[in-house]
Formats: C-alpha cells, sequence, structure tokens
C-alpha cells in the first residue's frame, strides 16, 4: 500500500491547487496562447508551491503523494489549461518514475531532489521517427565501447526537452534483438557532448508547451548512466511501460480536470444564451447533451478513483490503467465537442475559450498510447487472463 501524505495536509494542498488553478492559471491563459510560453512569475510559484516534486518521495525532497492523490491533485490543477500541467507533468511523471521506481539509490540521490525543486526538468525521450506505438521497435543505439555506451539516434515530439536538465533514454543495446528485449533505459544529462534540442514543434492545440526532436550524435556515458545500474542492462522497455502504466492514469485524471471546466462553460453558457424566448439550457435536446457529458464526467472521475487505489494496493494496476486512459479521454473528447456544439456558432470562434480548449484537449486520445494501444493492451491481457 502507498501511503502517500496525510489526509489534513492533502485536503489542504488540493484546496491551493484548487485556487491557484482558479485565481492565477484561467487568467493567464490568452496571454500563454498569445506568447506560446508560462510567464516566469508562473513557474517560479508552481516551484514554490512544490508542484514538480509531488510524486517525488519525501526522502528526497518531493511532496510523497500516492496515486490517488496525484489523481486528485492533477484534477484540480487541469480545470485551468492542460498547458501549465505539462510544464510540471514530466518531472510528476514520465520522466522521473522511471528514476523513483527502478532506479539506484546513487541515482536518486544524483537526480531525485533537483527534479522535486523543479531546477531540473526530466524529460521522457521514447519515441523517435519511425517508432511510436511500436516502442518496442526503437532503433536508436546504445554501443558498448569499454565500460561506456555511446548513443546515436533521434528522438522526437519529447516534451520539456528544450527546457531539460536530464533525459530517461530509451536505446537499443542489444543489436541482434529487434523486439523490446534488447532496449535499455538511460539516464543522460542534458548538457553531455553530442545532444542537439531542435526547435519546438508547432502544434494543433496547448501553445505554450515545449516538445522537439532530440539528436544523440555519438553521445558517451558510463555505464553507471543504466537506469538501475549495469544488471539492468536490457530490462529498459520494462521500466517504460511501468512509467507509462502510472502515466495513464495521471493523463486519464487530466481528462476529468478539462473535462469538467469544459462542462462547467457549456453549462453557464447554456443559462445565459436565449434562443426561441427562453434559456438553451430549457430547450430538452440542449439538456439532452449537458447530461451525457455529466455522466460520463462522473464515470470517468470514478474510474480514476478505482484505478489509482488499486494501484497504490496493489504497485500495478495494468488493464485497470488502460481502460482509464481510454475510457477518460475519450469522454473527454466527447465532452469537448457536445461543449462546443452548445455554443453553436460562437463556440467556433477564438474569442470564446471552448475554443481552444477544444483544441488542446485532442492530444489526450494520442500521447502516453493512443486510444487503439490502449484497447490492444486491455484485449491481450484480457484474453491472455482467461486463456491461463
Ligand atoms: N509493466 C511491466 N512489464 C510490461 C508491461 C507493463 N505494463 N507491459 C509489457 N511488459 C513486459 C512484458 O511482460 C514483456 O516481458 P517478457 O518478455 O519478460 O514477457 C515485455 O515487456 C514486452 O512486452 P510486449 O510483448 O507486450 O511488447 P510489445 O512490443 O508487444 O508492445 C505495447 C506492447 C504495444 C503495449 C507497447 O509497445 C506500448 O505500450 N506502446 C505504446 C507506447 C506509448 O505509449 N508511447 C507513448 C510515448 S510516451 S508520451
Amino acid at each position: 500500500m502507498q501511503a502517500g501524505v496525510d489526509s489534513d495536509v492533502f485536503e489542504q494542498l488540493v484546496e491551493t491547487v484548487q485556487r491557484f488553478a482558479r485565481q492565477r492559471l484561467i487568467p493567464a491563459e490568452r496571454r500563454v496562447e498569445e506568447e506560446d510560453a508560462i510567464p516566469e512569475d508562473i513557474v517560479a510559484e508552481m516551484k514554490e508551491m512544490g508542484l514538480f516534486g509531488l510524486s517525488t518521495p519525501e526522502e528526497f525532497g518531493g511532496i510523497g503523494v500516492n496515486v490517488a492523490q496525484e489523481a486528485q491533485l492533477i484534477e484540480a490543477l487541469c480545470y485551468a489549461s492542460l498547458t501549465f500541467r505539462s510544464l510540471i507533468g514530466t518531472n510528476v511523471g514520465i520522466g522521473s518514475q522511471g528514476i523513483v521506481i527502478d532506479g539506484t539509490q546513487a541515482q536518486k540521490q544524483q537526480w531525485l531532489p533537483g527534479v522535486a525543486s523543479g531546477d531540473i526538468i526530466a524529460s521522457f525521450a521514447l519515441t523517435e521517427p519511425d517508432n511510436g506505438s511500436d516502442a518496442g521497435g526503437i532503433r536508436t543505439s546504445a554501443r558498448r565501447d569499454g565500460s561506456d555506451f555511446v548513443i546515436n539516434g533521434t528522438k522526437r515530439y519529447i516534451t520539456n526537452a528544450v527546457r531539460a536538465g536530464v533525459f530517461t533514454v530509451f536505446a537499443r543495446t542489444d543489436p541482434e534483438k529487434d523486439g523490446a528485449d534488447g532496449v535499455s533505459a538511460f539516464i543522460v544529462p542534458a548538457d553531455t557532448p553530442g545532444i542537439t534540442v531542435a526547435k519546438p514543434d508547432r502544434k494543433l492545440g496547448q501553445r505554450g508547451t515545449k516538445t522537439s526532436d532530440v539528436i544523440f550524435d555519438n553521445v558517451r556515458v558510463p555505464e553507471t548512466a543504466i537506469l538501475g545500474g549495469p544488471d539492468r542492462l536490457n530490462q529498459g522497455f520494462k521500466t517504460a511501460m511501468k512509467v507509462l502504466d502510472r502515466g495513464r492514469i495521471h493523463v486519464g485524471a487530466m481528462a476529468v480536470g478539462q473535462g469538467q471546466r469544459m462542462l462547467d462553460i457549456a453549462t453557464d453558457y447554456a443559462l445565459e444564451r436565449k434562443q426561441f424566448g427562453k434559456p438553451i439550457g430549457e430547450h430538452q435536446l440542449v439538456q439532452g447533451m449537458l447530461a451525457d457529458c455529466q455522466a460520463e464526467l462522473h464515470a470517468a472521475r470514478a474510474l480514476v478513483r478505482a484505478t489509482a487505489d488499486t494501484f497504490d494496493r496493489q504497485g500495478s494496476a495494468i488493464i485497470e490503467a488502460s481502460c482509464t486512459k481510454y475510457f477518460c479521454t475519450e469522454a473527454a473528447g466527447r465532452i469537448a465537442d457536445r461543449a462546443l456544439q452548445i455554443h453553436g456558432g460562437a463556440g467556433y470562434m477564438a474569442e470564446y475559450d471552448i475554443e481552444r480548449l477544444y483544441r488542446d484537449i485532442r492530444l489526450l486520445r494520442i500521447y502516453e498510447g493512443t486510444s487503439q494501444i490502449q484497447q490492444l493492451v486491455i484485449a491481450r491481457r484480457t484474453l491472455a487472463q482467461r486463456a491461463a
């Protein structure tokens, strides 16, 4: 059982994050959209609040929440634009969790205090130009040279790469094997010679988030850079999968936070906008859309909480995590669509927030495993369980 922080401290933290999202972040959203950047004073406040270290164990300077608590806090934070979450997202999730789950004590001591404070941004470098869903097909190579490894290859769409202090890089250490088996994870400081971070990608939404290609050209690291130490050679794919399981619950919580925001916006609009002599919320077809949003949101929130509890109890929840990401992000997509529809023509206009939120939410069905990959994980494991 992962205990997390005491309930009174936690309740206070949730209230603080709720207030911060409403009073500080939402008013800054349009500026972030226009400038494609998060204002530095907000970054500083997020550091002060300890948000970068939410999931880092207390002994390494973090807050040490468990998965259920993380989910509630991320839901609260994601009432505001998903862009703000993206800034802390890799430190709380995929960028650091490999070190937390499988790192050696020395690796934890070296990296986690800086990750927790936000002074070091941790970035997760798995995806490549030719390998997205097929994560086991990694082509980036790490060739042994004495007691060093030399990394060559390109990673793609790497969140927070331009800000990164450290990368968890997945590379093929056994060229004889072409699947998941011959892959290792390395902890690579971002200033290691041979690393180039390309200019940030232009995207459909979530302006202010930064993703880029990262090119590794003869990047030399010692064998102690293998995540978990030299004994975990060729074990990197499993680390990636474990990190993504936890991450998928986190993304489910993001979908619930934004889903609630979009439902609230649509409900306010339905109360205020009049057609045929009365507020549109009094028309039953609009009520149908609101009801579907509310029902799906309740189901999504309950699923996130149940899965997070299972993860905290068992230390793993593979099928549940995939079901959660799949259901919650698809539901959020439907909520976004209905919320925009309720706005009519106004919903298509950039003056209304829903146009931006609709674009932002689209990514949730793609990253950390597409909906189709979640279906595949769920179905394969369901079949295997019955066949066993
Ligand atoms: N936890 C621990 N171990 C896991 C695991 C998990 N969640 N999932 C798989 N493994 C292990 C398997 O048990 C297997 O180990 P053994 O060889 O010892 O049996 C090994 O990892 C390989 O697993 P599998 O055969 O299922 O690998 P596949 O290549 O078939 O790939 C999918 C599985 C498609 C599920 C995987 O590639 C995937 O999740 N892809 C999506 C990647 C993704 O989310 N990308 C987003 C990028 S980050 S934003």
